[in-house]
C-alpha cells in the first residue's frame, strides 16, 4: 500500500517513518510513504509563499488554492492509480474502526495536512476529498492526525503485523468489547501479583477469565463515556 503525504512539514514524519512496525513494513515493501512539501507547488519563487489573509477579515491564514491544487493534481499524476484524496481536518468524519478498514481497502491513499486556519473551501469544490478527523479536539495541523491514519490502516495491510490473528483479536476489532488485562514478569511488584489463574496452565480458565476482564472494562468505559 502507498501513503502520499502533502504537509508544510514533512520533517515532522521522520522519526515516526524509522519506527519499527512501520519501518519493517516499508523495509519489506508492504507499505512506501512519500513525502511532499505543498510549498514546492508555491507559485511564488522568491518566498514560496502557500497561504494568505482571508477575504473578510478574521484571525489567521488560509491555505491558497494554487499551490494545494497543483500539489494533489502532481502527486496523482507520479504514479498509478491516482489514489484515494483524504484531506486532514477537525470538520471531517470521525476516524473509527469502520473508516480504518475502508481506507485500507485503498491500494494508494493521499493524505493533505492543513496548518493555519483551514484550506480555501474551492480546495474541496475541486479536488472533492474525503475529509476525516481523528477526534473532537483541535491539532494545530494534519500531520500527527495524518500519521494516526498511517498507524492504523497499515494494521490492516496483509503481513504489517507479524501475526496475522492480532488485528482481529485486539481491542475495538470486536465492537464494544475491549482488551483484558495483560500481565508480564516479574510477578510481583511492588506487593502487587499477577493474577494465579495466568499462571496456572489452565487455558480454558484463562480465556475465561480474560473474557470476563474484557467484559467489565468495557462496561466500566461505557459508564465513564456517558
Ligand atoms: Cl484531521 N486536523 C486538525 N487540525 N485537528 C484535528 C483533526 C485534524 N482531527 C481532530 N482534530
Amino acid at each position: 500500500m502507498r501513503f502520499d503525504v502533502l504537509t508544510l512539514f514533512p520533517e515532522i514524519f521522520s522519526g515516526y517513518l524509522t519506527q519499527s512496525l512501520l519501518k519493517r513494513a516499508i523495509e519489506r515493501g508492504l507499505v512506501s510513504i512519500h513525502l511532499w512539501n505543498i510549498r514546492d507547488w508555491s507559485p511564488d519563487p522568491k518566498h514560496h509563499k502557500v497561504d494568505d489573509r482571508p477575504f473578510g477579515g478574521g484571525p489567521g491564514m488560509v491555505l491558497m488554492c494554487e499551490p494545494v491544487v497543483s500539489a494533489v493534481e502532481a502527486v496523482q499524476a507520479k504514479a498509478e492509480p491516482p489514489g484515494h484524496l483524504v484531506m486532514l481536518t477537525p470538520q471531517g468524519e470521525r476516524l473509527t474502526h469502520g473508516l480504518v478498514r475502508e481506507l485500507a481497502r485503498h491500494p494508494r491513499l493521499i493524505l493533505l495536512c492543513g496548518r493555519y486556519e483551514g484550506f480555501d473551501e474551492r480546495i474541496r469544490i475541486l479536488l472533492k476529498p474525503q475529509e476525516v478527523s481523528i477526534g473532537d479536539y483541535v491539532c494545530n495541523g494534519g500531520e500527527v492526525p495524518a500519521m494516526v491514519v498511517i498507524d492504523t490502516v497499515i494494521r490492516f495491510v496483509p503481513g504489517v503485523l507479524g501475526d496475522e490473528s492480532s488485528v482481529v483479536e485486539e481491542s475495538h476489532a470486536e465492537p464494544g468489547l475491549v482488551e483484558y488485562p495483560q500481565y508480564t514478569r516479574p510477578r510481583v511488584f511492588r506487593g502487587l501479583e499477577v493474577p494465579e489463574v495466568l499462571l496456572s496452565g489452565n487455558h480454558e480458565a484463562i480465556a475465561r477469565w480474560r473474557h470476563e476482564q474484557a467484559r467489565l472494562r468495557s462496561k466500566k468505559q461505557a459508564h465513564e463515556g456517558s
